[in-house]
């Protein structure tokens, strides 16, 4: 399973193609970056340049 954090942003938008038409397991986690969500520690602990999309791929169970 793919954890997508992401937003309906430029960025976002191409991460969300890929997973769509790679057709794999994944869910979206939204990161509002219009409300400064990136900047959160725990989003940070993610992907420390504070920007989307990221994913943490769980892998296969
Ligand atoms: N692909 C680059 C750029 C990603 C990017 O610029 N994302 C924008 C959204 S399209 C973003 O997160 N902006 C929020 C910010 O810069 O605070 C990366 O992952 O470093």
């Amino acid at each position: 399973m793919i954890d997508l954090y992401s937003w309906p942003a430029p960025n976002g938008h191409k991460a969300h193609i890929m997973v769509e038409e790679l057709g794999i397991a994944y869910r979206i986690i939204p990161i509002d970056i219009t409300s400064g969500a990136q900047h959160e520690a725990s989003y940070r602990a993610i992907n420390p340049n504070g920007k989307i999309p990221a994913i943490v791929d769980h892998g296969i169970s």
